[in-house]
C-alpha cells in the first residue's frame, strides 16, 4: 500500500476501472462449477475463479487503470443471504480483496501506484421505503466492511447509492469498523442519478451534497444509470458546491436496444471526451467507467487524462438542511428560515387529536399545510403524558419522510425519540434541541448523535440554575454549548442558538421585560459567536392573549426579532400577518409592549386587550377597507393575496376591459406594489407567493377569454423555468402574451435541466428558447446553460427573463458568452 491515495489523488488524477459485470459475463462461466449453481451471483466468482477475476483488474490496469475496484458489490450479508451465502462473508470479501491486492500490487510502480477500492453496493432493499432498517443495513455492512479492511484495500468505495439514508448507514457501519480496527481507510461515496435526475428515491443532486457534506467522507461522485451527457449538470453542481473531491463514472450511455439486446453506444473516444471536459472543466479528482466499459474504454480515458493535476476549485455550500428530496439553505435571503410550529402534540390542539385518533392522514395534511403557508421546515412533536414517544414518531415519521417535501426539525428532549427519528429519515435534518438542565451529560450524548448522523443542532441557553432569563446569563450559556459543540466535532454553521421566548402578556411585574431581554440576546449571539444562526419559538411571546392579538404581537415581534439579527423562527407561518397590513396603532401598542413602554395611564398590554375585545380572526379579516372600483378592488386582492370572489371581480372587469389589458393594467401593478412590499422587508415570502397564487390564478381565470390571432403563427418559442428554481408566474404571462399575439408556444415547466429544453428545442425547432427564473442561482444557471449551448453549437437565439436579471447582468455576462 504505501503510497496513500489520498496523498496521489493531491496530485494527480486518478482512473479507476469500468465494468465489472459486464468484464464477467463475457467469460464463459460455468453455471454448475463456476457459480455453483447461483445463477447471476458474481461474488461467489471470487472464490471459484480468483484468477478469473485477477485477469479481469489486469485488463483494466495494463491499459492505465491507477484503481480497481473488488469484485464485492453484493458482498454484504443480507444481500449473500439471497444465495445462501451469509455465512461466508468474510472467506467472499477477503478471496476478492486478494485478486485485486495481487492485480494492483503486480501493476504498481514507483512512480504509478496502483489502488484498491473495495466495493460496497446498494443492495436489493430501500431503506426510505421501509424495506430494511438503517440498524439492519448498519450491521450487514458492518461486517463486510471489516472484511475488506481485513484484505487490505485502500479505500471503501460505497457506490451506486440510490438512497440516502442507505448510504448513511452505510457510512456509519464503515466509521464503525474504522473506529474498530484503528485502520484509517478513506471514505467515497458515489451516488446514482437517475434519467430523470434525481436518485432513486426522489433525491436532488443539492440535497445528496447538501446530506453528506455533513459526514466525514473523502470523495463524493456519480455513477451508473446514465452516460456522461445527462450527468453533465450534476457534475457542475457537484464542481460548485462539493467540498471534499469529486468524481464521475458514467455508463457508456443510454443503454439502447440492438438486435433485442441492450447496447452500450458510446465509444471509447466519445466517452473519454466527455470525461476530459469534465476533468478540465469541473476539476475532477477520480474518472472510470460504469455499466457498458470495457478496458477500450479505460484505456481512452487514461490516455485522454493522461498524468493531468486536479483542477483547483473553490467550491461554496451554504449550510443547509434536506428532506429525502429537495435541500434548503439554513440562512434565507431577505427572510427568516420559517419553521412551521404545527405538528406538535403540544403546540397544536388539531394534530394531537390526530395523533390521540391514530389519523396519519390528518397529521400529513397539517404538515402539508404549513409547507403551502411557506413553512421551510417543520417542526415535529409527538410527546404526549403516557404514551410511547418513540412508536408515535416513529409512525409520524415514516409518513412523513416521503409525504413532506420540506426538511424536519425533530422537536423532543429525549435522546432515544431523537436517534429513532434520525435513523428513519434520509434527509438532512435539524435536532431540538440541548440545553445544560441537567448538566453537560445529557448534552453531550445529543451532540455526539449530530454528529454521527449529520444533523443541525438547536441549542437553548437553560442551565443548571434554569432558563436564562437575563441577557449575561443567556450569553453566558449559549457560549458554553457552543464551546461544547464545537469541541466534540459539530460546526458553527451548524448550530442554532434559541435564547429563549418568553410570554410578556401575563401583567405580572417580573415578565415585562423578556422580549428586551431576548432580543439584545440574539443581537449578542450574532456578535459573539461568528457563524451561527439564531431562532426563537415565536409564538411563546404572545401566550395568554386571545388569538387574533396574538397574530398581531407576533408579526411585530418577529419583525423586531429580525432587525436583532434572527435568522429563524418556529412559528404558524399562516397566521404572520405583513406589517404594512397591520393597523398604525396596533403596531404601536405592540411595539410598546415589547419594549415595555408604560406611561401614566398607559400600559400597552391593557389597550392591546381592548383594541382586541371581541375581535376573533375572521372579523378582523372583514373589517379591512376593500376598494370600491373593480380594477382596484384587482390590484389590491394581488396585493393581499385574497383569491376569495376574484372570479366574480374578473368577470365583471371584462365588461369593460379586455383581459390582457386587465392583466397589464392592473394585475400586473399589484405584483409591483408585492415587489415593492417585500424589498423593504414589510412583507415575508410566505405573503408574496400567497399573491403569486392569486396572479396565476387571475390568469387561469382570464386566459380562455383571450382572443387568439387566427391563421400562420407568427413564430415559436420554447419557455422553461431553468432548473433548481420553481417559480413560474413571470414566465407564464410571457406564455399568454406571445400566445395571445400569434405565437406558438411550448412551454415546459419548472425546474428544467437544460438537457430537457434542448430535447424539446431539437424536436420543435423553435425561433427562440425563452428560460426563465426568480432566484439568484438562476441567473447562474442561465450563463452555464447558454455556455453548453454553445459547446453544443446550437444557435437559436435566447431570452432570458426573471427577477434577479439586469440588463447589464445579461448584456456583460451572458451575451458574450452565446452568439
Ligand atoms: N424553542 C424551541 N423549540 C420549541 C419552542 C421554543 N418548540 C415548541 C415551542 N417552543 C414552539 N412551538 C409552538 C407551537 C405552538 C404554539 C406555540 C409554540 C402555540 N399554539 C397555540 C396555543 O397553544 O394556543 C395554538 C393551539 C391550537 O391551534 O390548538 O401557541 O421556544 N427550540
Amino acid at each position: 500500500m504505501g503510497n496513500h491515495i489520498l496523498q496521489v489523488l493531491k496530485e494527480r488524477v486518478l482512473v479507476i476501472d469500468g465494468a465489472m459485470g459486464t468484464s464477467i459475463h463475457a467469460h464463459d462461466l460455468d453455471l454448475a462449477s463456476d457459480y455453483q449453481g447461483l445463477e447471476n451471483c458474481c461474488e461467489i466468482i471470487n472464490v471459484t475463479r480468483p484468477e478469473v477475476i485477477q485477469s479481469i483488474h489486469e485488463s483494466f490496469l495494463a491499459v492505465g487503470s491507477d484503481a480497481v475496484e473488488t469484485n464485492t458489490f453484493g458482498g454484504m450479508p443480507h444481500v449473500l443471504k439471497e444465495f445462501g451465502l451469509e455465512g461466508r462473508v468474510e472467506e467472499i470479501n477477503l478471496a476478492a480483496v486478494r485478486a485485486a491486492r495481487a492485480a494492483a500490487d503486480a501493476h504498481s510502480t514507483a512512480d504509478k501506484p496502483r489502488f484498491v477500492l473495495g466495493s460496497m453496493g446498494p443492495g436489493t432493499k430501500l431503506a426510505s421505503l421501509g424495506q430494511i432498517s438503517y440498524e439492519e443495513l448498519r450491521e450487514s455492512y458492518r461486517e463486510q466492511a471489516l472484511a475488506l479492511a481485513k484484505g487490505g484495500i485502500d479505500a471503501f468505495f460505497i457506490e451506486t447509492v440510490q438512497d440516502p439514508l442507505h448510504a448513511k448507514a452505510v457510512i456509519r457501519a464503515v466509521l464503525d469498523v474504522r473506529e474498530e480496527t484503528g485502520a484509517e481507510i478513506p471514505i467515497f461515496v458515489s451516488v446514482t442519478m437517475e434519467v430523470t435526475g434525481t436518485m432513486l428515491v426522489g433525491t436532488e443532486m443539492a440535497a445528496a451534497i447538501a446530506i453528506f457534506d455533513a459526514f466525514p467522507i473523502d470523495l463524493l461522485s456519480i455513477n451508473c444509470a446514465t452516460g456522461p451527457r445527462e450527468m453533465s449538470e450534476h457534475v457542475r453542481l457537484l464542481s460548485r458546491s462539493c467540498r471534499t473531491r469529486i468524481g464521475c463514472f458514467p455508463n457508456a450511455g443510454l443503454p439502447q436496444l440492438v438486435d433485442g439486446q441492450p447496447s452500450y453506444p458510446l465509444s471509447p473516444n466519445e466517452l473519454a471526451d466527455w470525461i476530459l471536459r469534465f476533468v478540465e472543466e469541473d476539476g475532477l479528482n477520480l474518472v472510470g467507467g460504469c455499466c457498458g466499459t470495457t478496458p477500450d474504454h479505460i484505456a481512452a480515458i487514461a490516455r485522454a487524462v493522461g498524468d493531468r493535476a486536479p483542477k483547483p476549485r473553490k467550491p461554496s455550500l451554504p449550510a443547509q438542511a434536506a428532506s429525502i428530496y429537495h435541500a434548503v439553505d439554513l440562512r434565507q435571503e431577505n427572510s427568516v428560515l420559517l419553521i412551521g410550529e404545527r405538528s406538535n402534540t403540544n403546540g397544536s390542539k388539531k394534530f394531537r387529536e390526530c395523533l390521540l385518533a391514530g389519523d396519519l392522514d390528518g397529521m400529513v395534511k397539517i404538515g402539508r399545510t404549513q409547507v403551502s403557508e411557506g413553512s421551510h421546515l417543520l417542526d415535529v412533536c409527538a410527546a404526549y403524558v403516557g404514551r410511547d414517544e418513540i412508536a408515535d414518531m416513529t409512525a409520524l415519521l415514516e409518513r412523513y419522510r416521503a409525504d413532506i417535501p420540506a426538511p424536519l426539525v425533530i422537536d423532543s428532549t429525549d435522546p432515544a425519540v431523537i436517534e429513532a427519528a434520525l435513523r428513519l429519515t434520509g434527509g438532512r435534518s435539524v435536532i431540538n434541541s440541548i440545553n445544560l438542565e441537567d448538566g453537560p451529560e445529557r448534552c453531550e450524548r445529543v451532540i455526539d448523535i449530530a454528529r454521527e448522523h449529520g444533523a443541525a443542532l438547536i441549542a437553548l441557553t437553560i442551565d443548571e440554575s434554569g432558563m436564562a432569563k437575563e441577557v449575561e446569563h443567556k450569553v453566558r450559556v449559549a457560549r458554553r454549548l457552543h464551546d461544547m459543540c464545537i469541541r466534540r466535532g459539530l460546526r458553527p454553521e451548524d448550530l442554532f442558538f434559541d435564547v429563549l421566548t418568553f410570554t410578556i402578556c401575563t401583567g405580572n411585574e417580573d415578565d415585562r421585560r423578556h422580549a428586551i431581554h431576548t432580543l439584545e440576546g440574539i443581537r449578542r449571539v450574532r456578535e459573539e459567536l461568528p457563524g451561527v444562526h439564531t431562532l426563537l419559538g415565536l409564538s411563546n411571546i404572545s401566550f395568554g392573549l386571545r388569538p387574533a392579538a396574538r397574530h398581531a404581537l407576533n408579526s411585530v415581534f418577529l419583525h423586531h426579532a429580525q432587525e436583532a439579527g434572527l435568522t429563524a423562527a418556529i412559528l404558524h407561518a399562516g397566521r404572520i400577518e405583513p406589517l404594512h397590513h397591520i393597523e398604525p396603532e396596533v403596531r404601536e401598542v405592540c411595539e410598546d409592549l415589547i419594549f415595555d413602554r408604560r406611561r401614566e395611564g398607559y400600559d400597552p398590554l391593557h389597550r392591546l386587550m381592548e383594541l382586541f375585545e371581541g375581535v376573533d380572526v375572521k372579523a378582523r379579516k372583514a373589517a379591512r377597507k376593500i376598494p370600491e372600483d373593480v380594477f382596484e378592488r384587482l390590484e389590491w386582492r394581488i396585493v393581499e393575496g385574497e383569491k376569495s370572489g376574484l372570479d366574480e371581480d374578473l368577470d365583471l372587469a371584462m365588461d369593460t376591459k379586455p383581459p390582457l389589458e386587465i392583466v397589464n393594467e392592473h394585475l400586473l401593478a399589484g405584483m409591483s406594489v408585492v415587489g415593492d412590499l417585500f424589498g423593504r422587508g414589510e412583507m415575508q415570502l410566505p405573503f408574496v407567493l400567497q399573491s403569486a397564487e392569486t396572479m396565476k390564478a387571475a390568469v387561469a381565470h382570464l386566459e380562455p377569454h383571450m382572443e387568439r390571432v387566427d391563421g400562420e403563427t407568427r413564430g415559436k418559442i420554447v419557455l422553461a423555468t431553468v432548473r433548481g428554481d420553481v417559480h413560474d408566474i413571470g414566465k407564464n404571462l410571457v406564455d399568454i402574451i406571445l400566445s395571445n399575439n400569434g405565437y406558438t408556444v411550448y412551454n415546459i415547466g419548472i425546474k428544467q435541466p437544460i438537457e430537457h429544453i434542448l430535447e424539446v428545442a431539437q424536436e420543435h425547432q423553435p425561433d427562440a428558447i425563452g428560460m426563465s427564473g426568480l432566484l439568484v442561482k438562476s441567473t447562474v444557471i442561465m450563463r452555464e446553460n447558454l455556455e453548453e449551448m454553445k459547446r453544443r453549437g446550437i444557435e437559436t437565439p435566447v431570452i432570458l427573463g426573471g427577477a434577479a436579471l439586469t440588463r447589464t447582468y445579461v448584456e456583460a455576462d451572458c451575451r458574450p458568452l452565446y452568439d
